[in-house]
């Protein structure tokens, strides 16, 4: 059975990964910790949580000694938009608290989990069916921080053979956590203000295509990487994984399916919009699908569906579904 550590545990993808984690490997086996603790209750009262700041080493050694720690998903960083406004901290966020969980990780013989992003790619980078294996040179500080940490992973396996894995995930859409300072953040807003207010005000411009995924799916990968048979692993980490390549008329026209009166306006962020416009509109998944069998569940429409009754039953507003 997995002993295992997550770190960044109260974010989008944590609070959903943390409870998917305990409800596979037992409770008591998945200890959840974060910089702060205030957070969802299915995550601090289902199971042990812990208050860690991934750049404290000593802190974190004595965490994975005291449960018997064997695997880390190490989730804590600083997404895009909070990055750009402040790239130094990004940089010590990001970079040194990867840092510290890998030599804690070296230090234990854990297997280590971390998510990479379609950020890892530039302006430089083919942009529709973006390869596995392709030019890096991304222009924002998160995309910096997001391939320097998938070069370190590389060179932990190849220097210390530790198991190193990862996924670059596309912009990812949840109903439980709100998403936490990202471009691709108006995919789970635009939802949110259909079932409020009937419309949105979207930040990135008309056309602005992306990759995007459905929580579940994440979750799913995140497991699935981790889970793979070693031995057919050419990559280790920083799979590309895909589902759906989006624009915002796009997911407003899912959204009219159910809710004929939903209207869409634009209100560009400039800052957003550069970033966006330097990463890839579609990426190729195919070597995940073939080195650990990677496939989606959840296309635009099911996820609407989904999104849409969740959110309606949440918020009290019940969205028409036909
Ligand atoms: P999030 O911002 O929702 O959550 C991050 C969590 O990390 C927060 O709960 C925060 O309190 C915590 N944290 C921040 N600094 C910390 C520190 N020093 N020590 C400990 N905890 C700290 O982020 P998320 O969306 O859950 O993303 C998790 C990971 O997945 C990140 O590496 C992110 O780059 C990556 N990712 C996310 C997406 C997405 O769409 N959500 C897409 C691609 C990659
Ligand atoms: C962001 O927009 O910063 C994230 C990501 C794609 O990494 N959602």
């Amino acid at each position: 059975m997995k002993r295992i550590l997550i770190t960044g545990s109260l974010g989008q993808i944590g609070s959903e990964l943390a409870v998917a984690l305990r409800a596979r490997y037992g409770a008591d086996n998945v200890v959840a910790t974060d910089i702060r603790s205030q957070g969802p209750e299915s995550v601090t009262g289902s199971g042990p949580f812990e208050k860690l700041d991934t750049r404290d080493g000593e802190a974190l050694s004595a965490l994975i000694s005291r449960y018997r720690i064997d695997t880390v998903y190490h989730l804590a960083a600083l997404l895009s938009a909070t990055a750009e406004a402040n790239p130094q901290k990004a940089w010590d966020i990001n970079m040194g608290g990867l840092w510290t969980v890998l030599e804690a990780a070296r230090a234990a013989g854990c297997a280590v989990f971390v998510p990479s992003s379609i950020a890892a790619f530039g302006p430089g980078t083919p942009r529709d069916n973006t390869p596995q294996d392709t030019i890096q040179r991304p222009t924002s500080m998160y995309g910096v921080t997001k391939v320097s940490g998938e070069l370190l992973l590389d060179y932990y396996h190849l220097r210390f053979g530790l198991d190193t894995r990862g996924v670059r995930f596309p912009g990812l859409i949840s109903n439980m956590t709100p998403p936490g300072g990202g471009t691709t953040d108006y995919a789970v807003d635009i939802y949110y203000e259909a079932v409020r207010h009937d419309s949105y005000s979207c930040f990135l411009s008309a056309g602005t295509y992306l990759d995007m995924m459905y929580m579940p799916d994440a979750i799913k990968a995140a497991i699935g990487v981790m889970e793979a048979d070693p031995a057919r692993l050419v990559h280790r980490n920083a799979f590309n994984i895909a589902s759906m390549s989006v624009c915002p008329e796009d997911i407003a026209a899912a959204i009219r399916k159910f809710q004929p009166n939903f209207s869409l306006r634009y209100d560009v962020d400039p800052v957003r919009q550069a970033i966006a416009d330097s990463w890839p509109h579609s990426i190729d998944d195919s070597v995940a699908r073939a080195e650990w069998g990677w496939k989606p569940d959840f296309g635009l429409e099911a996820m609407t569906r989904d999104m849409l009754t969740a959110l309606g039953k949440r918020l009290g507003t019940k969205a028409v579904l036909s």
